[in-house]
């Protein structure tokens, strides 16, 4: 017979970096804003890495550069020109700077995230979400259990803030709880639309709270935690590098929506040779091809504006 690996995977080996409050909080409301995740100097790293991204994303017309499964790595909002640049995002940043590649790796985060859901964490993938001043990008509400559906449910979305969030800059919304509400279906009309139904949508506004916090900080999302954000309407920049970490004994059921070199790395502690399995019905995506689930979710970009 096969034993399990551990016999309690959520006791973490990093012991006094969280307090139980924290931990209660992502567990009984499905998230938790951290602060100082990265350094100072990691995160003038991460900024002066974009800002040079961004510089460069000027000359683009077009989505460009290539990903493993030869995607678009920049994906540029329709509008973006050379003066008023709207670079939106970037897949997969890790695969081409250092930088992005060792706070991925070794930053706080990943030890905050072992501390939820270690000791044994496998990074997925990363990808940094760019809501240039007075743009229009938004994020629809949804899952994201429902991109990238897995064994069991011990996985941890990072989202760290490159910039001060705040609410008139598109900040992060959330669902306090939503996580132990189930999974909501992004299938409508036989198409998989990336976000929730629109009949749900005041509901869940009703009940969304703001993560408001310094860059610098993270914010750890359950992967069924409910989520979404407006567009930028302030004059200010707001940027979201986020990674996607799993226990090492959760696989994944569908393919990877951003396929990396990195995927199925061990970040913290140990490989596993066992797939844990979590009692329950998993809704899958769809295969999509486009450059990022923006235009999933019906917003075009500058190769198809
Ligand atoms: O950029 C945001 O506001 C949210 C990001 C998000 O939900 C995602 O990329 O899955």
């Amino acid at each position: 017979m096969i034993e399990p690996l551990r016999q309690n995977p959520k006791e973490a080996s990093t012991s006094g970096l969280m307090t139980d409050a924290q931990k209660e909080q992502f567990h009984a409301e499905g998230y938790v804003t951290l602060p100082d995740a990265v350094t100072g100097e990691q995160l003038e790293a991460l900024r002066g890495q974009l800002a040079d991204w961004v510089a460069e994303s000027r000359s683009h017309t077009a989505n460009y550069g290539e990903c493993i499964d030869g995607r678009p790595r920049f994906d540029l909002e329709a509008g973006h020109n050379s003066t008023a640049p709207k670079l939106r995002r970037i897949n997969n940043p890790a695969e081409v700077s250092e930088t992005y590649r060792q706070v991925a790796f070794e930053a706080r985060t990943v030890d905050y995230v072992a501390a939820l859901i270690g000791p044994d964490i496998k990074f997925h993938h990363c990808k940094i979400n760019v809501k240039r001043p007075r743009s229009d990008t938004r994020v629809g509400y949804h899952q994201d259990f429902s991109y990238t559906p897995h064994t069991n449910l011990d996985l941890a979305e990072a989202l760290l803030l490159m910039d001060d969030m705040t609410p008139e800059n598109g900040c992060l919304r959330v669902i306090p709880g939503s996580h132990l509400e189930g999974q909501v279906s992004l299938w409508h009309g036989g198409r998989f639309t990336g976000e929730i139904e629109g009949s749900l949508l005041d509901d869940f506004e009703r009940r969304s709270k703001s993560i408001l916090a310094p860059a610098g900080s993270v914010c750890l999302m359950h992967p069924l935690l409910m989520h979404g954000s407006d567009p930028n309407r302030s004059p200010q920049p707001r940027s979201l590098f986020i990674c996607c970490y799993t226990a090492a004994d959760a696989f994944p059921l569908a393919p990877s929506p951003l396929p990396n070199r990195f995927e199925g790395a061990i970040v913290r502690g140990r490989a596993s040779p066992i797939a844990r399995l979590a009692e329950m019905s998993v809704e899958l995506p769809d295969n999509w091809k486009s450059a990022s689930f923006f235009e999933v979710q019906g917003q075009k970009s500058a190769s198809t504006g």
